[in-house]
């Protein structure tokens, strides 16, 4: 049973999940930083309990503070959220032995997943196609540049501990793969203590494609469909969309299915994602994630499977509330990802909203935990809202979303929402024609517009 959540993050995902815990009937605990004592969470949650300063580390990072919240607040399980500990096989396991119900896979296909080159064996054996590239890790120099022979040039090193683009490095002929594998193993070892590599043949111009998927104890499986997620900066995602414009019917059925079953074989139980790279009509597994996503929003408006409850659902012990004939996907919809930014530099705005006015009527959705007179805190991630549009088609859902993008007026801190209003203008955006290096390479690059006297007609 479980009658009562303690939350352990913040910000809109904290609010996302009381928002369906109160709706299942849940009392929900949130465990929130000094820094966060004014919050929608914690104003909206049925109890708060203050786990530690401001930093990350010494408060939504800290197991010890968490776990002595949950004692004392009687709380029967932990949702991790997104980021911060969601994805610490250790925090799943210490959870489990304090009596506590973790919300999320098991410690185990967290571990497994987290590591880039055991989770690439997991679905070779599953039957999911991967990037050609080597079997484990790299273990000489010889070794690797025989593989990258095999493989062709140019080719990609990777670390086990990767993600986030951390310790990756393209090389282009034998000498340079040497010097490609010392740095990104450096690397890795200094972000992530774990100094293994492999390598993979380097796409050059795919798409970022992820499935969806929700499973529960009982191994049932379904997927939720795709989301095309390669529209990002710095590896950091920007606007999201399903389905993805680059796919044909065939293709999605394909690639769910493959998602699907490899999650069913592996006994994979909550919400997880396969990331996809997609290249001239082929699928590459690059990563699993066994944690909720900030886009899962998009694959709810599409299915109208609410994510965060099957979670809950799944980790009571429940089986799912769907089967995979009974998923219906309808509709288009996207996400903004609205961060206290400035829409050209990118420097983080952290202060008081002044003012604020959120968008709102037929299939807009805001997910945000901000308000007028709200101070955005800098010692945090930079997102301060999602915005969601869903219609009947992508083409509807793209004049929504200009038109939500043109209502939300966000006063007194800077934020992306010129970028978004301009994205969502340009003509290969509208035409769904772009891959993961778009956005960085060509739209974000291309001079702003021009000003009056130079942009005449000749
Ligand atoms: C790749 C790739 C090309 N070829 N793997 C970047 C982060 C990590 N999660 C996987 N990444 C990539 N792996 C091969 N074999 C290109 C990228 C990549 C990328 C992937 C998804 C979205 C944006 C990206 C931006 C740069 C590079």
């Amino acid at each position: 049973m479980i009658k009562k959540i303690l939350i352990a993050n913040r910000g809109e995902i904290a609010l996302r999940l009381i928002r369906a815990c109160k709706e299942m009937g849940i009392a929900t605990v949130a465990a929130h930083s000094v820094a966060d004592e004014d919050s929608m969470p914690v104003r909206l949650a049925d109890e708060s309990v203050c786990i530690g300063p401001a930093s990350s580390k010494a408060s939504y990072l800290n197991m010890v503070s968490l776990l002595s919240a949950a004692t004392i607040t009687g709380a029967d399980a932990i949702h991790p959220g997104i980021g911060f500990l969601a994805e610490n096989a250790q925090f799943a396991e210490v959870t489990k032995e304090h009596g506590f119900i973790f919300i999320g896979p098991s410690a185990e296909h967290i571990r497994v997943m987290g590591d880039k080159i055991t989770a690439k064996q997991a679905m070779i054996e599953a039957g999911v196609p991967v990037v050609p590239g080597s079997e484990g890790d790299i273990t000489s120099t010889e070794q690797a540049q025989k593989i990258a022979r095999q493989i062709g040039y140019p080719v990609l090193v990777k670390a086990a501990g990767g993600g986030g683009g951390k310790g990756m490095k393209v090389a282009h002929s034998d000498a340079e793969l040497e010097e490609a594998i010392g740095l990104a193993s450096s690397e890795a070892m200094a972000c992530f203590g774990n100094p293994s590599v492999y390598i993979e043949k380097y796409l050059s111009h795919p798409r970022h494609i992820e499935v969806q998927i929700l499973g529960d104890k009982h191994g049932n499986v379904i997927h939720l469909g795709e989301r095309d997620c390669s529209l990002q900066r710095r590896h950091q995602k920007v606007l999201e969309e399903a389905p993805s414009p680059g796919l044909t019917p065939e293709l999605r059925a394909y690639i769910g299915e493959v998602a699907r079953s490899a999650a069913e074989k592996l006994g994979y139980y909550s919400a997880g994602t396969f990331e996809f790279l997609y290249e001239d009509g082929r699928f590459y597994f690059i990563e699993m994630n066994t944690r909720l996503q900030v886009e899962h929003t998009i694959s709810e408006e599409i299915t109208g499977i609410d994510l965060v409850k099957e979670m809950i659902r799944v980790a009571k012990g429940e089986k799912l509330g769907y089967t995979q004939k009974n998923v219906r996907f309808h509709g288009h919809a996207m996400q903004c990802r609205i961060n206290a930014e400035h829409a050209e530099t990118f420097i983080p705005s952290p202060g008081r909203i002044t003012d604020y006015v959120a968008p709102g009527g037929f299939g807009v959705r805001v997910d945000s935990h901000v308000y007028a007179g709200y101070t955005v805190p800098a010692h945090y991630d930079s997102m301060v809202a999602k915005l969601i549009t869903k219609a009947d088609d992508r083409a509807g859902c793209l004049a929504r979303m200009k038109r939500a993008l043109q209502e939300y007026a966000v006063l007194g801190i800077n934020t992306t929402i010129p970028l978004h209003q301009r994205l969502v203008k340009a003509p290969a955006f509208v035409a769904g024609d772009y891959n993961i290096h778009w956005l960085e390479k060509e739209f974000l690059s291309e001079p702003k517009a021009a000003a009056p006297e130079t942009s005449a007609a000749a």
